[in-house]
């Protein structure tokens, strides 16, 4: 693989400005987006009201604490645009989640809100290697969904080729990869895998594609899945992380030199973590839930918002600013399993230990007898594999997850298709337990 280490001077001085200077743009700008959502959405009056607290109380960064947690039904009940700090006419840009679990959450973006975003996602498409004038295929969905337009945005300020082509029609994916050439990919790490198996397919070796280096997102994914991707590939892999409630994509980027965790880009959005029992803010380095309150956002400002990501803040290595770890799972994908909890990213790691098996995969739970069950789907890795070879595979799963994660499973070993594939955020649960 290429070294794509950006050059120093090509990143903005703040992405190597000093704590102090970070710091003190941060309580600048925290000052302001407190009073913009205090003075202009009436939910924040209301909530900082009710809680006893005033914009002017906030002195030093730490006394954000003292302010209320903005939480999803939060915004589902001021549906559509009782969020918005500005009228209508100033909001140039809609996005929405998608909603499959209800109301879906709507967000809006002034020109100002665009352009900050814009530069955020530039900065990490630059932070993954990307450079003025290379060619970038964005396969993240075009639409509500904040990560094809959002990525498109970015690679826009940073001033790159960019073919839109949005997901699916996976053989078409692969033609213009093989057509144009583009340095750069933009997707989900389970839609890159549907791509490389249409690559293998297609009798193509994916090590011979023009593709440096994948940016991958918008759900949870391993490290072995890294190595994975990445060799399969012979091309780097990165991690970028956003939600539409805090601004989309480029909220965190992985830089590609160092691959140690997301860089927070901490002169726009300000990160505390939480215990998400207590609502208390940990240390850096302790584990906990995501909260991120933004400090430029005009359209739709957001204070303390629990992503229900879980992860931990680190300092600070190729930037200045500070890090978080790979997500490796939401509090909502919590498995709570005989007592035991489980997130599908172990599930992942597991299976990438077996090469008999695809990457490919979804957890079934089901209540038979009143005890709650697991079923693993998974897939041969290729046709040419066993049927004794699958049983051993599965046995060998069955094992690890036992040994590794305390639980007994169900595997099925299906055929190459057997999980249904998803053209952006996999589907990794499904829970057919009975509601109670
Ligand atoms: O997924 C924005 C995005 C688009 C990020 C493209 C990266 C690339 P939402 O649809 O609002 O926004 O979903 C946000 O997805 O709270 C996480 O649970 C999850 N997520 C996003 N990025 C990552 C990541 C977009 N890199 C929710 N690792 C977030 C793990 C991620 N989970």
């Amino acid at each position: 693989m290429k070294d794509l280490t950006p050059a120093r001077s090509t990143l903005d001085p703040i992405e190597i400005a000093s704590r102090d200077e970070i710091s003190a743009l941060q309580l600048k700008r925290l000052k302001w987006s407190l009073r913009h959502a205090y003075d202009n959405v009436p939910f924040y009056k209301n909530s900082f009201d009710s809680a006893g607290v005033h914009p002017d109380d906030l002195h030093d960064l730490s006394d954000l604490a003292k302010f209320p947690f903005t939480v999803k039904t939060d915004l589902r009940d001021n549906y559509p645009f009782g969020m918005f700090a500005v009228p209508q006419d100033q909001v140039k840009r809609i996005h929405a989640s998608s909603g499959t679990t209800g109301q879906p959450t709507v967000v809006g973006y002034t020109a100002n809100d665009l352009e900050n975003w814009g530069n955020v996602v530039a900065r990490s498409l630059r932070a993954a290697g990307m450079c003025p004038g290379d060619m970038l295929h964005n396969a993240y969905g075009y639409g509500l969904f904040t990560g094809g337009m959002g990525i498109h945005l970015g690679a826009d300020a940073l001033g790159l080729s960019t073919v839109p082509i949005s997901g699916g029609m996976t053989p078409r994916q692969v033609r213009l990869i093989e057509d144009f050439k583009p340095k750069g990919i933009t997707v989900t790490p389970s839609y890159a895998l549907s791509i490389l198996d249409e690559f293998n397919a297609q009798g193509l070796d994916p090590r011979d594609c023009s593709l440096q280096v994948g940016i991958f997102g918008a759900e949870p994914w391993t490290n072995a899945m890294r190595l994975e991707i990445e060799q399969a590939f012979d091309m780097h892999a990165v991690d970028i992380y956003g939600l539409s409630e805090v601004m989309g994509p480029g909220v965190s980027m992985e830089c590609v030199e160092s691959k140690d965790g997301l860089h927070i880009w901490e002169d726009h959005f300000y990160p505390e973590i939480i215990n998400p029992e207590t609502g208390q803010v940990v240390a850096d380095g302790e584990q906990g839930e995501l909260v991120f309150t933004s400090l430029t956002k005009e359209a739709f400002p957001i204070i303390r918002y629990r992503t229900r990501d879980l992860t931990r803040l680190l300092c600070g290595t190729a930037r200045s600013m500070r890090r978080m770890e790979k997500v490796t799972g939401r509090s909502d994908d919590m498995i709570i399993l005989r007592g035991v909890n489980v997130f599908p990213t172990q599930i992942e790691e597991l299976l990438m230990q077996i090469d008999a098996l695809s990457p490919h995969f979804q957890i079934e739970l089901t209540r038979p007898d009143r005890m709650d069950q697991m079923r693993i789907l998974t897939e041969i890795a290729d046709a040419g594999v066993q049927l004794s070879a699958r049983s051993d595979a599965a046995s060998h799963l069955s094992a690890l997850v036992k040994q590794s994660v305390g639980i007994s499973v169900k595997i099925d070993v299906g055929d190459i298709g057997a999980v249904p594939r998803s053209e952006g955020k996999a589907v990794r649960i499904l829970d057919k337990r009975p509601k109670t």
